[in-house]
């Protein structure tokens, strides 16, 4: 870790460093843990991005500045970035020493680009949580984007089309017709069962086009574990503001149920450990609604059972867009878990269609 060490030391913080370790389980970006003298838990958290999926990295540190400068105005506690020596920025890139190389994607991948920022003291994360959290959640989501409706400056699409289904579901049709890995083959069920539905699940992209379905600025990426609750169950912050840029506001909703109403994991290898709780589903929906009823539009309030199928649906699309891809995008940890993650997010998919579809 001497080189991580290093890296750390770059950015404009008085600290004596000491070590860096592994934390986390995203599935994006590398994330450490940094320890310093005289403290014996981590005080910051170094994030290598990864800048072929965030491609402009300019933009995406921007848009993290504008959205954490006005949450702390209205006194929201919220992530604190680090400027670095070299460029008083709150990153730096690191210029590798060896030639740039071409990855698979033809995409180059010379430079590392790292940020340094707090970790959020007495903090706790969870993988699933019980109904009374989920309530409180709703209510924390739903005023995250109510704080975030006056905001002025314009957020850039960091990720264009990140929650646009009718893109997905096109960049799965490109990655059958290259079938690149040969394994189109194998998971012919799946894309049936998705094309099968393919009408239904695009209504949030045919309502924007009617000008009936507004964008606002969103989290979208509101997994349980990017909220830090403390013990007694009160959101703190909200973390991993990475994706935050326009998108419907069924993106929060839903995918924070994807996450917290699964009663198994996002891979569970078991699929009868997954099913779709009605308990977190209502509670988080009643909190949600709580603090967003003052501004949102009866469609989106409307529509909240479409989206809570839409981002199980979403994800299936792309956990299988990659896995036929030959796994270029998300992490894996052994040769079939882009499969075994379709797999559980379908099954998550039909548990919900059958709960809340009459
Ligand atoms: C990625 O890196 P992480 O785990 O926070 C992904 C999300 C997916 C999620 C699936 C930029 O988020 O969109 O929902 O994995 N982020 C990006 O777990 O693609
Ligand atoms: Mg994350």
């Amino acid at each position: 870790m001497e080189n991580l060490i290093n890296i750390a030391e770059r950015f404009d913080i008085t600290d004596k460093i000491t070590d860096v370790k592994p934390m986390g389980e995203g599935l994006i970006n590398d994330t450490y843990k940094v320890f310093v003298d005289g403290c014996d838990k981590p005080k910051y958290v170094l994030q290598r991005i990864n800048n072929a999926v965030f491609q402009d990295v300019d933009m995406l540190m921007d848009n993290i500045d504008k959205v954490t400068s006005h949450l702390r105005k209205k006194g929201k506690k919220t992530l604190r970035f680090y400027p670095a020596k070299s460029n008083n920025k709150y990153y730096f890139e690191e210029i590798s020493p060896l030639p740039s190389v071409s990855r698979n994607d033809g995409k180059k991948d010379d430079g590392k680009y790292w940020r340094l920022m707090d970790i959020v003291p007495d903090s706790i994360t969870y993988q699933t949580i019980n109904p009374h959290y989920s309530y409180l959640a709703g209510k924390s989501f739903g005023e995250f984007e109510y704080l975030l409706s006056d905001l002025k400056e314009p957020i850039g699409e960091i990720i264009p089309d990140f929650h646009n289904i009718e893109f997905r579901l096109q960049q799965l049709r490109d990655a059958v017709a290259e079938d690149r890995a040969g394994r189109v083959l194998e998971v012919r069920y799946y894309l049936d069962e998705i094309f099968k539905r393919e009408e239904k699940m695009t209504l949030g992209e045919r309502l924007y086009r009617e000008g009936k379905l507004p964008k606002r600025i969103c989290h979208c990426d509101t997994k349980v574990n990017n909220m830090l609750f403390d013990k007694d169950g009160n959101v703190l912050c909200i973390i991993d503001l990475d994706t935050v840029m326009p998108s419907f506001v069924f993106s929060d909703y839903g995918d924070f149920l994807r996450t917290a109403a699964n009663t198994g994991l996002e891979d569970a290898p078991n699929l009868d450990d997954i099913d779709f709780n009605m308990e977190i589903y209502e509670a988080f929906t009643k909190g949600y609604l709580e603090s967003t009823k003052d501004f949102l539009l009866p469609v989106e309030k409307e529509n909240l059972p479409y989206a809570t199928l839409l981002f199980p649906y979403m994800q299936t699309v792309r956990f299988l867009a990659d896995y036929i891809n030959g796994d270029t995008y998300y992490k894996i940890k052994y040769p079939t878990h882009n499969l075994v993650r379709t797999k559980a997010q379908w099954r998550l998919f039909e548990r919900a269609e059958i709960k809340l579809i009459p």
